[in-house]
C-alpha cells in the first residue's frame, strides 16, 4: 500500500467532500505535532522524572500526573498560536481557554483530554489524547462565548484520539468515515494503516468496572447480567475486558467489536451521571463509533443529541457495536426510564 499521511488522506477525501480551507488541515497538522511530542515523552516516561503526581488536584478532583500536565501544556501552547482556533477546552482546565491577543484567531473550537487514562501511567498501560473539533456558531469578531462552545456532539466537525500503546496510532473522523494511522518512527509520520474502520455489528466483549455493581441502577445490572449469561445473541457469556483507560478499551472494541459501559453510579452525589465527561470524552467517541457503524447512548438518548449545560458535565456512556448498544436501549425502555 502506498504510504499515505494524514494530510494527504484528508486532501484526497476532501475531493469528494470539499471541507474547510487549509485551516482545518493546519489544525490537524499542529495537533499531530503535539501528539508526537507527547508520545515521545510517554514512551520514555519510566526513564525520566515525569512519572508520578504533581501533588496538585485538577478541576475533576483527580490527582494531576506530571505527564498529563506536560501534555496539557504542549497542546495549549502549540494550538493557541496556530491561528485556527477561537477557543479551547481542556479536561484539565475549569474554564474554556481564550486565544491570547498576540495570536491570530480562527473559527474552530478544540476540546480535548490531553492524556486520558493518566492514572495508569506508572503501570505502563496504554493511554491517549482525545480531541473534538467544532466551528464557532457566530461570525462576529467578538470574543467567543460559553454558549458558542456548549454545542451538542452532532455539531462536531471532527473527532479522534491518539493512543500511545505498543505503537502510536491516530484514529479520527471528519464525517467521512473513520481512519487509522500508525506512527512510523523512522520517518516521524502517521501513515494510513486502517482505512474505513467499521465496528462489527455484533460484539463478543463487554467492558465495565464490575466493582461498582452495588452502585448501579436495576436496568444497568440487568444489562450486565445479559452479557454474562447465555441468554444473549451469542448464546454464551461475552468476554469481560476492562483496561481502565477509555482510549484503550474503546479502541479494542472498535477493532474487535463489543460494548464499553461507564454507567451512572450513586456512590458519589457529585457524580450521579457516572465519571466520563460529555464534551471531551463521550461526544468524540460517539462521533467516531457512529461513523464506524456503531451506537453511543446514555441509556435512553443518543449521546450526540444531548445539549450540554456545562463544560465538564458527566454522562453515563454505553458505546460500541450496534446490536449490543441496542440491548441497552431495550432494557432502559422496558424499565420505563424516560431520562430527561
Ligand atoms: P474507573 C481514566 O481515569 C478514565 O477517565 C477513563 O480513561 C477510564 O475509562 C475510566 O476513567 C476508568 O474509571 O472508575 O473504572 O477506574
Amino acid at each position: 500500500m502506498r504510504q499515505v499521511t494524514v494530510v494527504e488522506h484528508l486532501l484526497l477525501s476532501q475531493k469528494e467532500r470539499p471541507m474547510a480551507s487549509g485551516r482545518f488541515t493546519r489544525l490537524l497538522t499542529e495537533l499531530i505535532l503535539s501528539a508526537k511530542i507527547i508520545g515521545r515523552e510517554v514512551s520514555k516516561a519510566g526513564l525520566l522524572d515525569v512519572l508520578g503526581a504533581t501533588g496538585e488536584v485538577n478541576v475533576q478532583g483527580e490527582i494531576v500526573q506530571k505527564l498529563d500536565d506536560f501534555s496539557n501544556q504542549v497542546i495549549i501552547r502549540r494550538m493557541e498560536r496556530a491561528g485556527v482556533l477561537c477557543a479551547m477546552v481542556s479536561e484539565e482546565n475549569a474554564d474554556f481557554i481564550e486565544i491570547p491577543r498576540q495570536f491570530p484567531v480562527g473559527d474552530y473550537i478544540l476540546i480535548f483530554d490531553p492524556l486520558d487514562g493518566s492514572a495508569n501511567i506508572d503501570a505502563n498501560v496504554s493511554i491517549g489524547t482525545i480531541f473534538s473539533i467544532y466551528r464557532r456558531t457566530s461570525y462576529t469578531q467578538q470574543a467567543v462565548t460559553l454558549d458558542e462552545i456548549l454545542q451538542k456532539g452532532a455539531m462536531q466537525v471532527a473527532a479522534g484520539y491518539i493512543i500511545y500503546g505498543s505503537s502510536t496510532m491516530m484514529v479520527y473522523t471528519a464525517g467521512n468515515g473513520v481512519h487509522g494511522f500508525t506512527l512510523d518512527p523512522s520517518v516521524g509520520e502517521f501513515l494510513l494503516s486502517h482505512p474505513n474502520i467499521q465496528i462489527p455489528e455484533q460484539g463478543r466483549i463487554y467492558s465495565v468496572n464490575e466493582g461498582y455493581w452495588s452502585y448501579w441502577d436495576e436496568p444497568t445490572r440487568r444489562i450486565v447480567n445479559h452479557f454474562k449469561s447465555d441468554e444473549n445473541a451469542l448464546g454464551r457469556p461475552y468476554s469481560l475486558r476492562y483496561i481502565g483507560s477509555l482510549v484503550s478499551d474503546f479502541h479494542r472494541n472498535l477493532i474487535y467489536g463489543g460494548i464499553f459501559m461507564y454507567p451512572a453510579d450513586h456512590r458519589d452525589p457529585r457524580k450521579p451521571k457516572g465519571k466520563l465527561r460529555l464534551m471531551c470524552e463521550a461526544n468524540p467517541m460517539a462521533m467516531i463509533v457512529e461513523q464506524a457503524g456503531g451506537l453511543a447512548v446514555d441509556g435512553t438518548r443518543r449521546i450526540l443529541d444531548i445539549e450540554p449545560e456545562e463544560l465538564h458535565q458527566r454522562v453515563p456512556l454505553f458505546v460500541g457495536s450496534k446490536k449490543d448498544v441496542e440491548v441497552v436501549l431495550q432494557y432502559y425502555r422496558e424499565a420505563g426510564d424516560d431520562r430527561p
